[in-house]
């Protein structure tokens, strides 16, 4: 009996710790003027007790974004295939990519971002399943979504 409970107990630890949690976030500076830079700052943190390793983020910019650059400019991010490599991912210590793009066009300025890859299992996110994971249409802070994707609009402004 004892040892059942004990051994109930140890199971229910190891579900509910969370040796690795990673979250993302992706928040803008926004510019209402067509032809000027935005910022967009893809935030990346893990919640967890445990660093993780691998991690890859996929990041879109849709049609009314066109990209320049990112800060810092030594970052492993790739623009060709949207891919940022960031590699380990401390506890309580985030690491957030830049990224400058200029506000083509009124409408979908919109930045995606979620993490496409981990060395660690997530207690309550998958890499790469999208960012609408609970199908409502909606990416922008929908705290309904796993919380490793997220994404940002610039306006639209009239
Ligand atoms: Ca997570
Ligand atoms: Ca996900
Ligand atoms: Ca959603």
């Amino acid at each position: 009996m004892k040892t059942t409970v004990v051994l109930f107990l140890i199971l229910l630890f190891s579900i509910t710790s969370q040796a690795q949690d990673l979250e993302l976030d992706v928040y803008v500076i926004p510019t209402s003027v067509i032809g000027d830079p935005i910022l967009f700052n893809v935030n990346v943190k893990n919640k967890g007790e445990e660093v993780v390793q691998g991690v890859e983020v996929q990041i879109e910019l849709k049609s009314g974004l066109e990209f320049s650059s990112v800060s810092p400019k030594d970052s492993d991010y790739n623009p060709d295939t949207g891919i940022w490599k960031i590699g380990e991912v401390v506890p309580n210590k985030g690491k957030i990519l830049g990224v400058i793009a200029k506000y083509a066009k009124k409408d979908d300025a919109i930045l995606i971002a979620e993490i496409s890859a981990s060395g660690s299992k997530d207690p309550d996110s998958t890499p790469g399943n999208g960012v609408d994971t609970n199908g409502n249409g909606i990416l922008i802070n929908d705290k309904g979504d796993e919380d490793d994707g997220d994404a940002a609009q610039n306006g639209p402004y009239n």
